[in-house]
């Protein structure tokens, strides 16, 4: 068969899908009013605290609740995993006692000295990040969640947890070993292979972990993997699941958005956004660019072989479903949109997502039909409903809670559906129903209430790590005075001043030699901190402005950008001191103060549509 016309098939049979999604839609019941969101939010309270009691009844302090049998596992380390996933929703629900009563166990029991060789990546986005985000509101009156005898405890478990897994990043590469034994460092017969995301999700909680303990090995360490990660590209700026961490070679050249990779992408810009680390930034920027030319059939997304773009896997994983929201955050709004839509059709469909559904038969991926909880689809919801208050959005979270409560709920919690077409249950819960489901959930609807929450409407604006951890934009973490100078970066050097002689501090002391040395950590592409005043906002970032606004003044240093529909957002920082560029007409506050022309396309050019049908589960690893 002609490839063009087996990918006219495949583009039928995929508007086949979609528009079965439309027609379905045209018998739903009415859409949720404000009194709904209401009841429907405290239902997901209701859902949080079923969960949670039957966790800590009946597995505290196991790491994960077996929640049909009423029992405990441990599943990870053994140190209570499902507790510490769980700190920052007690907080964002408000519940004052749960929190101080569960950093206080935490801060005198748990130990990270055990002999247990745990994965690299879970470690640090559940435990890593849980501790982190706790330690951040119970340490700052702002929260409203400060306890007063909290010493610190937490951060000193993260930082401690923290250094025991640095051995697993001592490779070639620099690309972390997928585990470590936290007693020991890594065993010698460690597998050398890792997945992308694996190895290059850690950017977050070791930046925020390296600010609050002013110790950079953390942060360098973590932008290390990602920079071996990306060094290791194909030509056309696509990365593969699986790569040896010791030779550099992919082991699995599949490139996708979902399964292995997911949140490499994610940590991309989250990193930029939360650390105004422009490094980041122009990654993403590529590797966005390429997967919406090389990935992206519109509304779906596609696996290729990261060499020739060869699609090799048409299908849907529930993993991708993060995407949109990713895309949200990016101001890529319009395709998150279209996808959104069509992934929930599949939610529509079976009453949850499978892991795999495939675009090409339109059925379940034979041995990918569990759903585990995920949170994915759920949280681009919440992100979609922000950017657009469109409330199909709240009927798609109506939908969330009906098939959790009618196909999940079991005697203790939730299970983990076995077959999304049977609707069987297993006897598992993982911790991160409680990080991320729940709490996507319940974000959802109380911004349909009051969004009188720690993230909508409090101190700070928050990233949410890929566990769903509430990371803030502070002044400590993201380094305010650099993100006020950073649209300076990518500068001539010689043209460059170093913050603090911009900011008029006293630069008397030209001994940097303990400067935090995040100059340092620029010379692969040659970005530099400062701030080089002669520069207009293309020449720093390489882009250029679609229609810059005009104002009155002839400032063209500091243009106001118009929205397009493939940008970049950057988050304002409320917290810092004003800013130059306040002064000169940017917005300001919590309204996005600019966006960066990002480009997507979507390339239909006639490609290999080959089904590796033999392939299943059982031969493919999942980031977890
Ligand atoms: C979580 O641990 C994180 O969201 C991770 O990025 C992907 N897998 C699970 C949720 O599905």
């Amino acid at each position: 068969m002609d490839s063009n016309f087996k990918w006219l098939l495949f583009a039928i049979l995929i508007s086949l899908t979609f528009s079965g999604f439309v027609l379905h839609h045209g018998v739903l019941a009415e859409s949720v009013n404000p009194d709904e969101a209401k009841q429907l939010r405290d239902e997901v309270r209701g859902m949080f605290y079923h969960a949670f009691d039957g966790y800590m009844n009946n597995a505290f302090p196991l790491d994960e609740l077996r929640p049909l049998s009423c029992q405990g596992e441990d599943t990870l380390g053994g140190y209570a995993l499902t507790l510490i996933d769980s700190l920052d929703t007690l907080a964002l629900l408000g519940d004052r006692e749960r929190f101080i009563s569960s950093v206080e166990w935490i801060g005198k029991n748990l130990q990270f000295n055990i002999n247990k060789t745990v994965s690299v990546f879970e470690t640090t986005i559940r435990v890593l990040g849980g501790l982190l985000s706790a330690h951040l509101i119970a340490s700052d009156y702002a929260t409203g969640m400060r306890i007063p005898s909290y010493n610190n405890e937490l951060l000193v478990l993260a930082e401690n947890l923290a250094r025991r897994m640095l051995p697993a990043f001592d490779t070639p590469t620099g690309i972390p070993f997928g585990s470590v034994n936290l007693m020991y460092g890594v065993d010698k017969h460690e597998s050398k292979i890792t997945s992308t995301a694996g190895g290059g999700t850690l950017s977050l909680e070791f930046g925020v972990l390296s600010r609050l303990t002013n110790d950079p090995v953390f942060e360098q360490v973590a932008k290390n993997a990602v920079r071996g990660l990306w060094a290791r590209r194909s030509n056309l700026d696509l990365v593969g699941a699986h790569i040896n961490v010791f030779t550099g070679e992919w082991t699995q050249k599949d490139a996708g958005i979902g399964t292995s990779i997911d949140s490499f992408y994610e940590y991309l810009l989250k990193a930029y956004i939360l650390f105004g680390d422009e490094e980041y930034l122009y990654i993403f920027q590529e590797a966005y660019r390429s997967a919406m030319q090389y990935l992206h059939k519109d509304p779906w997304y596609v696996e290729v072989n990261m060499d020739s773009a060869a699609i090799v896997w048409p299908v849907f994983n529930s993993l991708q479903a993060f995407w949109p929201g990713l895309q949200v955050l990016a101001g890529d709004v319009d395709p998150a949109i279209r996808t959104h839509t069509a992934f929930f059709s599949v939610w529509k469909r079976y009453g949850f997502t499978p892991e795999g559904f495939n675009l090409a038969t339109l059925s379940v991926q034979y041995g990918q039909k569990s759903y585990p909880l995920r949170p994915e689809l759920i949280e681009s919801t919440y992100w979609l409903y922000k950017a657009t208050r469109d409330p199909r959005y709240l009927d798609a979270g109506r939908d969330f809670v009906a098939s959790l409560q009618y196909g999940a709920k079991c005697p203790c919690g939730y299970c983990h559906i076995t077959d999304v077409e049977l609707h069987k249950q297993e006897d598992h819960m993982e911790s991160f129903f409680l990080a991320e489901t729940v709490k996507y959930l319940w974000l959802l609807f109380d911004l349909a209430v009051d969004s009188d929450n720690l993230v909508d409407n409090g101190p700070y604006k928050y990233i949410f790590s890929t566990e769903g951890h509430l990371l803030p934009i502070t002044p400590q973490i993201s380094l305010a005075r650099e993100h006020c100078s950073y649209f300076g970066g990518y500068c001539p050097s010689n043209s460059t001043k170093l913050e603090q002689e911009v900011l008029g501090e006293d630069s008397s002391n030209d001994d940097h030699s303990n400067d935090y040395p995040y100059h340092e950590s620029f010379p692969v592409t040659g970005l530099i901190k400062g701030l080089c005043p002669g520069l207009t906002h293309a020449q720093k970032y390489g882009f250029s402005y679609v229609l810059p606004e005009k104002t009155d003044r002839e400032d063209v240093n500091q243009p106001k950008p118009v929205v397009t529909s493939s940008s970049i957002v950057l988050i304002s920082d409320q917290t810092v001191e004003k800013r130059p560029q306040e002064e000169e007409g940017f917005t300001s506050q919590s309204e996005p103060i600019m966006t960066i022309s990002g480009g997507s396309s979507n390339d239909q050019t006639g490609q290999e549509l080959t089904l590796l049908e033999s392939e299943t589960d059982d031969q493919r690893s999942y980031s977890s």
